[in-house]
């Protein structure tokens, strides 16, 4: 399996991380959506990071269904069975992918659209949207706190995880950690795990063969 895409996009190391814990072999190329365009193109037309080139050669986009697919592929899970845990692990995904799409939309409007160009509504909208993913997290975390151990962490666990570290690295100050002090808390101790420093938020990065 190939992994395509730049460890900074919190989606691709998402999967990086999933992939490892879940014991599955993979291959990765840290090419980006936009400096790399031409040559990612050659791999997937569509150019969206994650893409995972299976070992058919079918080429997966999207995160989450890569993910269902390594789950299958590895044999077992990194979410729970049961209904409730289950619907409480799909939230918070839900929310830390939420806080993932609207920095990345943030980071998009100030570095590609020309300054004269920027439409501050739209702007303000996205900002409150994400104020607004990551105090539901706050919230949710401060009621039951995820477990951030190498053997228990779970996908809710490392999706919020990468997606914190990932506006903190992007968007520097724009969410203040002050205000959000557990999931400050559980990225810390997501980041600290060893399969969290194999794969870091860092675009210079490419995975050796594993
Ligand atoms: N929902 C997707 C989001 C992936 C995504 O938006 N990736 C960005 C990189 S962080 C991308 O491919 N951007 C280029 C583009 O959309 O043109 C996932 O979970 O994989």
């Amino acid at each position: 399996m190939k992994l395509i895409g730049m460890l900074d996009s919190p989606f691709v190391r998402r999967v990086a991380i999933s992939l490892r814990l879940l014991g599955l072999p993979f291959e990765h190329a840290a090419i980006s959506v936009f400096r790399g365009f031409d040559a990612f193109q050659q791999i997937n037309p569509v150019v969206k990071a994650p893409t995972l080139i299976c070992d058919d050669g079918s080429v997966l986009m999207d995160s989450t269904l890569q993910l269902i697919y390594a789950e299958a592929l590895a044999g077992r899970s990194l979410m729970p069975i049961a209904p409730a845990a289950l619907v409480q692990e799909l939230r918070l995904i839900g929310l830390a992918l939420a806080a993932c799409e609207k920095t990345a939309q943030i980071v998009y409007e100030r570095g590609l659209r020309p300054a004269e160009k920027r439409h501050e509504p739209w702007l303000e909208r996205v900002s409150g949207q994400l104020q607004a993913a990551y105090a539901e997290l706050e919230a949710e975390l401060a009621a039951r706190p995820l477990d951030a151990s190498e053997a228990g962490i779970r996908q809710s666990g490392i999706t919020v995880g990468v997606a914190w570290t990932f506006t903190q690295f992007v968007l520097p100050g724009v969410v203040p950690g002050d205000a959000f002090p557990h999931l400050v808390a559980h990225a810390a101790a997501a980041e600290a795990l060893p399969v969290f420093g194999a794969i870091p938020c860092d675009d210079m990065t490419t995975l050796p063969a594993h």
